[in-house]
């Protein structure tokens, strides 16, 4: 008897995850992120709010595309900060409540990591994104 119990259990178990899938799936998932698009906040307080330039692994061949977004809405004053990878020879324009929004992008040409950093001396927590010594 116990094992009857068992089976139908077991068949009763089969038949709810075959009709689960059955089921029309309740909302389309959004699209994933496109691979090597990415978006990384730029304020007095680092790249996303950790001081230090600003790390990225790529691999060789990938098409690499970094937005910054500017972060510093909180201070009073304007603070513009410009981008760069010296590794690959390439820089933002100004980055700015006027313009809250620059993008990189360039083919990874070698496995490894790139770093970028702000080349603008005169910004406010400018050693919060550069290299740390
Ligand atoms: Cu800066």
């Amino acid at each position: 008897m116990k094992k009857v119990f068992l089976l139908m259990t077991v068949l009763v178990s089969i038949l709810v995850l075959v009709s689960a899938c059955g089921q029309p799936q309740p909302a389309e998932m959004p699209p994933p992120q496109e691979k090597g698009s990415l978006r990384v906040e730029v304020s007095r307080y680092g790249f996303n709010k950790t001081p230090g330039e600003f790390r990225l692994e790529v691999e060789e061949g990938q098409e690499v595309e970094i937005t910054f977004v500017y972060g510093d809405d909180g201070l009073s004053q304007n603070n513009p900060h410009v981008l760069a990878s010296p590794d690959y020879g390439i820089t933002t324009g100004i980055l700015g409540r006027d313009n809250p929004e620059v993008t990189l992008r360039f083919t990874a040409k070698e496995t490894g990591e790139v770093a970028f950093m702000c080349i603008l001396y005169e910004c406010v927590g400018h050693h919060n994104l550069h290299t740390i010594d």
